[in-house]
């Protein structure tokens, strides 16, 4: 005992002394001179996790910043990061992410070769998204249910073959949770009323959660997301107003997503990213990598610009399950992007949800942003049917379920069509 006692003494009295003698003779790489300039914009830096420290000492002592830690639990409307001066931190498991205003070209030609850092990147606008938990339930029944709509009855067969009837795992996401990460949702809505619950709220300027588009509530409806059906949860995060949101807004979102899923008891996630960047983005594609590196199941949609999905975020990332669009006949949506990065089709072509005018109202929406959340209904079915996988593990079992080869024209390394649990 007396020995531990000795080596704890001897790395304390060693911390004393060195961490003093080391800011004290902290060596400036870059200067205040350097970084203040006429333009500002707002950057992330992305950190080798240990550069972490050694970093934020850097910004303080050289550039005189402020360095604070963004508090999850702390759901605000307003930017805690106003002052130019301040940084806003945020810890993951692989890397430290921070953002703060800098002249462009300090940022991308001068702090990007600071050692310890990953990358820079200029927070730019994005395009609409939404995130979703699921259950532990383990049950092999199936339910028949009657269906007019024919992305539901279509989803539970392998050919095309209209019955009417949409069969699914009985317990099918039972106790799911779910994040929604987009525009927010009309949570008066009757088909979540009793089922919402504000998870934050990250853009600025937003209304508290209301749906001032109306994309969050079509995405969010359960007779898409079958994997809610009648009693799972959802948590709404709004990381996108009315005029669109950005990649602070995300990063905060995904932080939120992340650090309520290491705090739950039931670790069967699934967030839907129903947005999407013009251009491939580094950071966001980190963020998505920290998500499925924390067990947390990532669908993205492939994106609407009838272009190689690789190119943007994302929809881009191996590890996320990325849906593109379908239409009644199978054939690909023409709208869909395509390419290699496209890992399963789903329907996408007027698809019936909900929508905001009032709580009964209801909407025929296209997009891959309404293919998506037939996969994550899926996953959700999947998990509650026979458990909970590693996310490649269940990107696996998704295309394993899938019908091969009858998309028309799929232009994609693969043809594989979305099939529920069965
Ligand atoms: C600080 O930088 C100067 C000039 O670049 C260099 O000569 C000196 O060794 C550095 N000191 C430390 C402690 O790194
Ligand atoms: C389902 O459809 C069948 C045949 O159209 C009908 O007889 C039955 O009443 C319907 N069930 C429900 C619950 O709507
Ligand atoms: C899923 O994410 C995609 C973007 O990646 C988005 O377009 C779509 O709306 C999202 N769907 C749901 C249900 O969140
Ligand atoms: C996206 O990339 C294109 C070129 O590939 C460029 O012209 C455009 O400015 C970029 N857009 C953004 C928002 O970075
Ligand atoms: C895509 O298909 C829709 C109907 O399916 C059609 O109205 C539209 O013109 C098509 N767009 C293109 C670019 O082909
Ligand atoms: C098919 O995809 C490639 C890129 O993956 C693209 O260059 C080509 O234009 C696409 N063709 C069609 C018909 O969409
Ligand atoms: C919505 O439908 C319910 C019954 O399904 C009805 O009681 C209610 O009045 C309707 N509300 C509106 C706004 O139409
Ligand atoms: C997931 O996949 C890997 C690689 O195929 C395999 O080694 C591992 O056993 C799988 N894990 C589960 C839980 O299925
Ligand atoms: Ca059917």
């Amino acid at each position: 005992m007396l020995n531990i006692y000795k080596v704890i003494l001897f790395f304390t009295i060693i911390c004393l002394i060195v961490i003093p003698i080391y800011s004290e003779n902290f060596n400036c790489s870059i200067t205040k001179a350097e970084a203040t300039s006429t333009t500002t914009e707002k950057f992330i830096v992305i950190l080798d996790k240990n550069a972490a420290n050694n970093h934020f000492n850097m910004l303080s002592t050289c550039l005189e910043k402020k360095v604070n830690n963004f508090d999850p639990s702390a759901i605000s409307q307003e930017e805690p990061n106003k002052d130019e001066n301040e940084v806003l931190v945020f810890y993951f498991d692989s890397f430290t992410a921070y953002f703060s205003d800098f002249d462009s070209d300090f940022a991308m030609n001068k702090l990007n070769k600071v050692e310890g850092v990953q990358l820079v990147e200029k927070s730019y606008k994005i395009y609409l998204t939404r995130s979703i938990t699921t259950a532990t339930l383990k049950n092999n029944k199936l339910t028949k249910s009657n269906t007019s709509l024919y992305n539901l009855d279509r989803i539970d067969t392998g050919k095309r073959k209209y019955d009417g009837f949409y069969t699914y795992p009985t317990n099918a996401g039972r106790a799911v949770n779910a994040y929604v990460m987009d525009t927010g949702i009309r949570m008066t809505h009757h088909e979540f009323k009793g089922r919402i619950k504000l998870g934050g709220v990250f853009c600025n300027g937003c209304a508290n959660g209301d749906d001032e588009l109306g994309h969050g509530t079509h995405v969010a409806d359960c007779r898409n997301n079958i994997w809610c059906c009648k009693i799972s949860k959802h948590h709404q995060c709004e990381i996108m107003g009315k005029y669109g949101g950005d990649l602070l807004a995300a990063t905060k979102g995904i932080n939120y997503v992340i650090n309520a899923h290491k705090n739950a008891k039931n670790k069967n996630s699934i967030i839907n990213m129903s947005f999407s960047t013009l251009n491939y983005s580094d950071a966001l594609a980190a963020l998505v990598k920290e998500c499925t590196d924390n067990g947390i199941h990532v669908v993205a949609s492939a994106g609407n610009d009838h272009k190689d999905a690789c190119l943007v975020t994302p929809a881009s990332v191996p590890s996320a399950i990325t849906v593109a669009a379908s239409d009644k006949l199978d054939k690909r949506a023409n709208f869909s992007n395509y390419g290699p990065c496209v890992d399963i089709y789903a329907p996408g072509v007027k698809i019936l949800s909900a929508f905001t005018s009032n709580d009964n109202d209801s909407v025929f929406f296209d997009g891959t942003s309404m293919s998506a959340p037939h996969v994550v209904g899926t996953v959700a079915l999947y998990i509650s049917t026979y458990g909970n996988l590693p996310p490649s593990n269940m990107s696996d079992a998704i295309i394993s379920l899938a019908t091969k080869n009858i998309i028309k024209n799929p232009n994609s390394t693969v043809s594989y069509f979305l099939r529920v649990p069965h």
